[in-house]
């Protein structure tokens, strides 16, 4: 790969000579703002210095290949590929960097603070850019700077408007079967005990437990223990006739809290085992349980595995444990599935709160008041 220095006003006239010179397949290797000295220090300007990376044409490597080059030893083969891979993360890094601070060029400067802080929660670039916009167009229409207040008003309309149509708020009471599905470790077990803690507690119904998670010795036991505490009933279903016989069994209860193994659920077998065991054709909640410390992408992943069954909402665990927010909101938008609730620390039954849009926002926003 060989390189070039491009310098220009603007990192988008930047771009441009490096297209028109080198073609669309150049990569960007590094961008700097320079400011050049003016007359005795005065008349300074900043401009884009740019280094961009192509390849040799065809020609030029065809000849190198040819004249006779010794091969190159596997050290040196291993050196230059994690050297090679290094390379790309930062390039990549780079990107991402660049992209994001030309989106916010135009903003005035609070107001790229403000959409910064949203993009640290890891919001997604399509929702920080409407609600930098409708600020934006705002301040152009009122011919005035907003303070953070206004912006985080507007910002919280532009997020309102946008998940109006989702279900927010947690058990509905008129079904009789609550169940949570999710992968291994998330805290379905410790979810489902606040949930059920609560509609005794609260709400005062007859509770019982039905656990399918006959994976781990201790699962059956951590859920015993809860169900004692609660003084309700537990039943252990290895199969969908033991899960059949217990459903009999509960038949008395108001509402049964159905707990589920944690597995890995990029599998697919795991997925049908699971429709397998439950029956999902009973009048059932069912609730997909992600720990917001995971990876966006891996949510995903899991999401789609988990398309064909009626997930009624979410619910966000590890609140507690992360500082981006954002991926929750990026996830019910995509999937145009609500949130019932998030959950914020290991206390049963405390930890819990049942989310409507309002309460989701605050917790998105409560850092930005001051950033
Ligand atoms: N910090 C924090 N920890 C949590 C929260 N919810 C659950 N945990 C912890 O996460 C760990 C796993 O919780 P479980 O409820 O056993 O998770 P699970 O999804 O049932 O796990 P498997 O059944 O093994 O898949 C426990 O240590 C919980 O105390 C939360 O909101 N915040
Ligand atoms: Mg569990």
């Amino acid at each position: 790969m060989k390189m070039k220095k491009y310098t220009a006003d603007t990192m988008v006239e930047a771009m441009k000579k490096v297209r028109a010179d080198l073609g669309d397949d150049a990569v960007i290797l590094s961008s700097n703002v320079v400011t050049t000295k003016g007359f005795l220090g005065f008349f300074q300007k900043k401009s884009v210095e740019v280094v961009a990376g192509f390849d040799e044409p065809a020609s030029f490597q065809k000849e190198s290949v040819l004249s006779s080059k010794p091969a190159p030893t596997m050290e040196e083969v291993r050196n230059d590929d994690a050297e090679l891979r290094k390379e790309m993360v930062e390039m990549k890094r780079l990107l991402q960097e660049m992209k994001q601070s030309s989106i916010f060029e135009n903003f005035p400067d609070d107001l790229k603070v403000f959409l910064t802080y949203l993009a640290d929660q890891e919001l997604s670039q399509h929702l920080i850019l409407q609600i930098g916009n409708e600020i934006f167009t705002k301040m152009k229409e009122e011919k005035k700077d907003f303070s953070r207040a206004e912006q985080l008003q507007i910002a919280k309309n532009v997020l309102a408007e946008q998940f109006s149509e989702l279900p927010f708020g947690g058990i509905s009471f008129s079904k009789k079967y609550i169940n949570v599905l999710g992968p291994t470790g998330v805290g379905k077990t410790t979810t489902i005990a606040k949930i059920a803690a609560r509609a005794l507690l609260e709400h005062k119904k007859k509770i019982g437990f039905i656990t399918t998670d006959t994976y781990r010795i201790a699962a059956i036991e951590q859920l015993r223990t809860y169900a004692n505490l609660l003084q309700a009933p537990v039943e252990i279903a290895y199969n969908s006739k033991d899960f059949e016989e217990a459903i009999a069994k509960m038949a008395d209860r108001d509402l049964i809290f159905i707990d589920t193994a944690g597995r890995n659920y990029k599998e697919m077998k795991f997925v049908n085992d699971l429709k397998h065991l439950i029956d999902f054709s009973l009048d059932m909640e069912s609730f997909l349980v992600l720990s917001v410390t995971s990876k966006e992408d891996d949510m995903r992943t899991i999401i789609e595995k988990f398309t064909s069954f009626p997930i009624e909402k979410f619910i966000f665990t590890k609140v507690d444990e992360t500082g981006s927010i954002g991926p929750m909101f990026n996830l019910m938008k995509q999937y145009s599935i609500g949130t019932a609730y998030y959950t914020d620390g290991q206390e049963v039954p405390e930890d819990i709160v049942e989310v409507d849009i309002d309460k989701m926002l605050k917790l998105l926003l409560a850092g930005a008041e001051h950033a």
